[in-house]
């Protein structure tokens, strides 16, 4: 059965445009209740563990380098059948082929600056709210 939870970070690229409040709109208004966030900033470090299952791939030097460049805003949000209806929201990696009307196809300017992160699966939801906000301090 479907998760009720997901994980999303709106992106430096997206933060630093100053679409934090647009973005977080669209999330609201697409029916999803914010359960944690906040405005952080990660280290080169963090990031690389964050995306440590991209190690191998070409990209993770730069993914790590950018996503640890300013200011996110990782936040944890329910609704029904999250992880898939927020990945509609969101729209493809590459915002070239992102539907219109996605938060994407709105705000990303590339496939690494691409806006926001979310979630693959419900499993993979939980690990990475649990590693921004931990289990404890948690709704
Ligand atoms: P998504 O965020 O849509 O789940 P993933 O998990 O495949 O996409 O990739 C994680 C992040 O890595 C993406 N959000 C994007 O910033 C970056 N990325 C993915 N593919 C590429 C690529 N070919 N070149 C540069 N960056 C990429």
């Amino acid at each position: 059965m479907a998760g009720n939870i997901t994980y999303t970070m709106i992106k430096p690229d997206a933060v630093a445009a100053g679409n934090t409040g647009a973005i977080i709109k669209m999330i609201e208004e697409a029916g999803f209740r914010i359960v944690a966030m906040k405005m952080t900033k990660m280290s080169a470090e963090t990031a690389g563990k964050f995306y440590a299952v991209h190690k191998e791939r070409p990209f993770y030097a730069d993914l790590c380098a950018y996503m640890s460049s300013g200011h996110i805003v990782p936040m944890i949000l329910e609704k029904d059948n999250a992880v898939e209806d927020f990945r509609k929201l969101i729209g493809a990696t590459n915002p070239a082929n992102a539907e219109p009307g996605t938060i994407r196809k709105l705000f990303a300017k590339s496939i690494e600056a691409n806006a926001i992160h979310g979630s693959d699966s419900d499993e993979n939801a939980n690990i990475e709210a649990n590693f921004f906000f931990g289990a404890v301090d948690r709704f």
